[in-house]
C-alpha cells in the first residue's frame, strides 16, 4: 500500500514562483551555464519524447555534452507508460521516484516503488519499468567502470529508511542510497539542512555532482558566484568547482546528489 512519509517533494513538480510569477516574465531565467557548473531552473527545463519510452516526456539536465561522465534527467511518465532500457551496453541506472509510483519487474520479481523510493539497476540486465498513473522520476545513468570481480546488484530502498550517517565536522543530516562497497562506482547522497545550517567545508574535489534541490531554499556558491536556489533547481558541478550551500527560509532544505566514488581517480 501507499505509505505516508515525512518528506514532501511537491515543490519539484509544482515549483514555487517567487517572487510571484517572476519566472513567467518573458525571457527571464535564473539558469546559468558556465565552464565548470550550470544552474538549470524549472523554466529552462526542456521536455521531449525519447525513443523507447512510451507515454513519457524526458528533460535531459546533465549529459556528457556538458563535460560530465554521467547523465541526469527527469522522466515524466504520463500514464500507461513504460521506460526503455539504456540503449548502450554497460550502462547502469539509478532511479529516484519524485512523484507517483512505478512498477519494476526485475528477474521476474515485481516491485512497487513509491515516491521517496529508489532503485539501482546494474548494467546489462533486463527489466521493465511501468507507470499506470502519472509519475515523475529522476534518473542518473553512467557507463559502469569495473575495477574488480564483485558485480553490483539490484538495490531497492526508501530514502527515509536509510540510516543517518556521520559526516565528520558537518551539521547536515546525511543518507547514502547505495552501498559504499567498491562494486558501485557512484553513490547518491540525500542531505538535509535546517534553515541557517550550511556546509562547513568549502568543498573543492575531483568528484562530479548532479544535484536536485528537493525541498527548501538557500544560497549555493558555485565557483566565484552565489545563487539563490529553491526546490526544483538542478545544478551541475564539474570536478574542482568550489561549492558551498547555506539553507535559508523557514523549512528544511533537502537535496539529492550524484557523486562518483570508489574508484582510483588516477
Ligand atoms: O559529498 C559531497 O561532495 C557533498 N557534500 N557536496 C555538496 O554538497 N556539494
Ligand atoms: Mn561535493
Amino acid at each position: 500500500g501507499i505509505q505516508n512519509v515525512a518528506s514532501d517533494y511537491s515543490k519539484v513538480v509544482e515549483p514555487t514562483l517567487a517572487p510571484i510569477h517572476l519566472e513567467d516574465l518573458p525571457g527571464y531565467t535564473r539558469s546559468v551555464y558556465e565552464r565548470d557548473y550550470a544552474l538549470i531552473t524549472p523554466e529552462s527545463q526542456v521536455y521531449s519524447p525519447i525513443s523507447g519510452w512510451s507515454n513519457s516526456l524526458c528533460a535531459f539536465l546533465i549529459t556528457p555534452a556538458i563535460g560530465s561522465h554521467f547523465s541526469m534527467y527527469f522522466a515524466k511518465m504520463t500514464g500507461n507508460s513504460s521506460a526503455a532500457q539504456p540503449s548502450t551496453k554497460g550502462v547502469e541506472r539509478f532511479i529516484f521516484v519524485i512523484d507517483g509510483h512505478i512498477e519494476l519487474v526485475y528477474e521476474e520479481q515485481r516491485h512497487v516503488i513509491q515516491s521517496d523510493g529508489f532503485a539501482y539497476l546494474p548494467p546489462d540486465t533486463t527489466y521493465e519499468i511501468r507507470s499506470k498513473e502519472p509519475s515523475v522520476l529522476l534518473v542518473y545513468e553512467r557507463r559502469y567502470t569495473n575495477e574488480g570481480i564483485v558485480k553490483p546488484e539490484l538495490v531497492l530502498g526508501m530514502t527515509h529508511q536509510q540510516p543517518l550517517l556521520e559526516a565528520p565536522g558537518e551539521v547536515f543530516a546525511l543518507r547514502k542510497l547505495l552501498p559504499t562497497t567498491s562494486a558501485y562506482d557512484f553513490n547518491v547522497h540525500v542531505m538535509d539542512f535546517q534553515p541557517g545550517e550550511y556546509l562547513n567545508v568549502k568543498e573543492v574535489h575531483y568528484n562530479q555532482h548532479g544535484l536536485l534541490l528537493l525541498e527548501g531554499r538557500g544560497i549555493y556558491r558555485l565557483g566565484k558566484d552565489w545563487y539563490p536556489v529553491q526546490a526544483g533547481d538542478v545544478i551541475w558541478m564539474a570536478p574542482y568547482v568550489p561549492q558551498w550551500y547555506a539553507a535559508l527560509g523557514r523549512t528544511r532544505s533537502r537535496y539529492i546528489l550524484y557523486k562518483d566514488v570508489n574508484r582510483d581517480p588516477l
